[in-house]
């Protein structure tokens, strides 16, 4: 049966770090080539309707950690906090998974990225989820410490900002529609990037509730994925809608 290796969590998790360096190098300059980054010339069969495409890509982060959880033997019922945690992150994959796609407006999905972005969840799935369930140790406190209660807190927040930005980046298209417009509104009228701030606080505030290498890599790897993409996304807008809100920031309101 499956045991803890704190060597192999230490090595994944400094891989995932690695990840998200090569990732910043990569997509500073130039956006990943999705959605309205997506170059005119690119193969039309190379591509995925996005209702499928995201659904298949995030499915392995909510499939491996809860498989995990339901299948350790004998299973692991104390501390509470451990459960608890990995639930939390499962909530947000069982979001992004069989919610998220099957509203979504969005224009088919590159199936190279497809590719990558699936690799990508089955890894990170099994590595927080294995962390939490195999590895982490917590008081039996640890439910009323402010780390968790604090970190708790910032992902409600994220999760919440991050799923109402979605609602009304879909509201600005009518089924079959595939243009782009000005976003407004919640926390769009701050900036460009809402639906990214929301999730990078999110997994930050997870980071600081499980207090754990992986999901500090993670919350890392999320703000080098998604916070280049929020400065490219503010970028077209400002070239595309010469009545672009001035005072609207990249991704963090009145910051950058
Ligand atoms: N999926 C995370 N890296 C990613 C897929 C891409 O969940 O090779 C990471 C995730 C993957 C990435 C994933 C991992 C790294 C990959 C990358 C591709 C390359 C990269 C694999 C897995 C890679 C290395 C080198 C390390 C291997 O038509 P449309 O689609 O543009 O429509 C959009 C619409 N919309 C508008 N509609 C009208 N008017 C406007 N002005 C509009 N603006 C947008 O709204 C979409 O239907 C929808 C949302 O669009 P957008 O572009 O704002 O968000 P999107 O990037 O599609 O993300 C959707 C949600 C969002 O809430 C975001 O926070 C979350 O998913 N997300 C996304 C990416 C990663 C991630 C979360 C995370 O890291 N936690």
């Amino acid at each position: 049966s499956m045991q803890c290796f704190p060597s192999l969590v230490l090595a994944l998790s400094s891989l995932l770090g690695a990840l998200a360096l090569l990732q910043l190098s990569l997509y500073l300059r130039v956006p990943s080539r999705y959605g309205k980054h997506e170059e005119r010339l690119c193969r039309p069969r190379g591509r995925l309707p996005a209702r499928c495409a995201w659904f298949l890509q995030e499915l392995p982060s909510f499939l491996v950690p809860a498989l995990l959880l339901a299948l350790r033997s004998p299973p692991r019922l104390e501390p509470l906090g451990c459960r608890l945690l990995c639930c939390l992150f499962c909530w947000h994959y069982f979001y992004r998974t069989f919610i998220y796609p099957f509203f979504t407006r969005g224009r088919p999905f590159p199936l190279q990225l497809l590719f990558f972005g699936t690799l990508f969840c089955i890894y990170n799935g099994f590595l927080q989820g294995y962390y939490l369930i195999y590895c982490a140790e917590y008081p039996n406190d640890w439910c009323t410490d402010i780390r968790f209660t604090s970190g708790l807190l910032l992902f409600l927040l994220g999760m919440g900002i991050n799923i109402h930005s979605d609602l009304l980046l879909r509201q600005l298209r009518k089924p079959g529609e595939v243009t782009y417009k000005i976003p407004q509104g919640g926390l769009f009228t701050y900036v460009s990037g809402a639906n990214y701030f929301g999730e990078i606080v999110e997994w930050f505030g997870f980071a600081i509730a499980t207090w754990s290498l992986p999901a500090f890599a993670f919350a890392f790897f999320t703000l080098c994925c998604i916070g280049p993409r929020a400065y490219h996304h503010h970028r077209y807008y400002l070239k595309t809608f010469t009545d672009y809100p001035k005072s609207r920031k990249a991704l963090i309101p009145f910051v950058f």
